[in-house]
């Protein structure tokens, strides 16, 4: 996601870096382009606008022009304004006090409301909630069967509904209700029906179950994919029935990320998640901060980091916290580690949240063999649990032991070795906090 425009901005710091000194001159071009990069990208013209705007006043400010570093404080001042039309703070979706919590999902046909439901459902439940799954898309049998299954698969509860609720709505919601008290489910997901196009039938029925469910939260669902029209749709959403977050879905595919960078402006109302794949497991928390350093070719290591904590027992990765901290990270850890990541799926899909600089530079997805990791644990596994815990005391006949056991050759014995003394001092500090200082600088 995104691709484009950070390749674009990224350039953008290139020409700044090179450049000693901020003139007029000089900013004029790197505003347009910024200004043609964003545009590109399918950005709202009106938020390009004010976007140039609010850059160029701060960039043009004597004490940048006066610093060491103008270069910087111009890309500084891009990424905070990014931050600020991305929607300024995190915002995850807030339960009421008295369970349950009803959310209600809304959109147009095809944006991804039922699997964005069941998303939400998984996502609740690792956070300790008991959600019950409900769909008032009455019309279709199959959207009703549809969120059964997707309840099933997530061997969570689905409420079935009929249309005959329409006709006494406020009953049928007492009993939903009462059923769900009863059976200690705190959460409602409340699926909708959909339309391809806005209409005034949809927005009436929308409005009629947003009253007699009363939701905390009434969710936006839009397609990244579709760009501009997504903005435009939520805007009417917004407007008729009254939206409290955003959920934007596909911005895996080859969205170019207008929506995203201008729904928030347009709408008032912050991107709680994005939906990054099909799959129920493929949401991931909206953080405007880190989504601006993703654009600018700054990585996003602490989703990775994030993806990596929610995989991974709490409290294994509290211990492994802790462990970094007080660098007793061990071989033993590290294996634990590489089961995890093979249970994050592919190492190569991993890479597109790591920044292209530092160690990581120049490694592209191409470049990383999920192969490795296999050979990795299997030198790991011939190592005896001293050698994991006390790596300093594999000399060489201890390494020729390990390779001959492992099957794979002394030279990657040794690289792996290395690798691992390189990680630990990297794991001192976060890479993101390095990165960060020395961009802010
Ligand atoms: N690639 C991708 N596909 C998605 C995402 N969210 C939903 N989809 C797909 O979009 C299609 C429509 O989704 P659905 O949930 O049925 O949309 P609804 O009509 O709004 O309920 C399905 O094929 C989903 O698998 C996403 O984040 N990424
Ligand atoms: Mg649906």
């Amino acid at each position: 996601m995104f691709d484009q425009l950070s390749d674009r901005l990224q350039k953008v710091t290139k020409f700044l870096r090179g450049e000693g000194k901020i003139t007029e001159k000089n900013m004029g071009e790197a505003l347009r382009m910024i200004r043609m990069a964003f545009l590109e990208a399918d950005v709202n013209y009106k938020v390009v606008k004010d976007f140039e705007a609010r850059i160029k006043a701060k960039a043009l400010d004597q004490a940048v022009l006066d610093s060491l570093t103008p270069g910087q404080q111009v890309i500084k001042i891009v990424r905070d304004e990014l931050v600020r039309i991305l929607g300024v703070s995190d915002k995850p979706l807030t339960f009421s006090g008295t369970p349950p919590s009803i959310f209600m999902l809304v959109g147009l046909q095809g944006s991804g409301k039922t699997t964005t439901t069941g998303k939400l459902a998984k996502w609740a439940r690792g956070r300790g909630k008991n959600p019950l799954l409900v769909s008032f898309d009455l019309k279709r049998a199959a959207a009703q069967d549809q969120l059964r299954m997707i309840a099933a698969s997530l061997g969570l509860p689905f409420y079935p509904m009929t249309a005959e609720v329409m006709a006494r709505p406020e009953e049928a919601l007492r009993e939903l209700l009462k059923s769900a008290r009863n059976r200690g489910y705190d959460l409602l997901l409340v699926d909708t029906a959909g339309r391809l196009h806005v209409d005034d039938e949809l927005m009436d029925e929308l409005a009629m179950v947003k009253s007699i469910l009363d939701p905390v939260e009434v969710i936006y669902v839009g397609d990244a994919m579709t760009g501009q029209d997504a903005v435009k749709s939520a805007q009417a959403f917004a407007e008729r029935i009254g939206v409290t977050s955003i959920v934007l879905t596909k911005l895996d595919g080859d969205a170019r990320g207008g929506a995203a960078l201008s729904i928030v402006a347009v709408t008032g109302k912050p991107i709680a998640f994005v939906g990054v794949g099909e799959k129920l497991d493929k949401l991931e928390v909206f953080h405007p901060d880190r989504m601006a350093s993703r654009i600018l070719g700054m990585g996003d290591i602490l989703s990775l980091i994030e993806k990596a904590e929610q995989e991974a027992d709490v409290q294994d990765s509290e211990e492994l916290a802790r462990k970094i901290r007080r660098q007793e990270f061990t071989f033993e850890d590290f294996r634990k580690q590489l089961g995890q990541i093979r249970k994050m799926g592919s190492l190569s899909g991993l890479m597109s949240h790591l920044p292209n600089v530092g160690p990581f530079k120049g490694l592209s997805s191409a470049e990383v063999d999920d192969r490795k990791l296999v050979h990795f644990e299997a030198i790991i596994n011939s190592m005896t649990p001293a050698e994991r815990l006390d790596p300093k005391i594999i000399d060489g006949s201890r390494r020729k032991r390990i390779a001959r056991g492992s099957g794979r050759p002394v030279h990657e014995v040794n690289q792996l070795l290395k690798q691992f003394q390189e990680m630990r001092s990297m794991m001192k500090k976060s890479i993101f906090q390095k990165m960060m200082s020395s961009f802010g600088k």
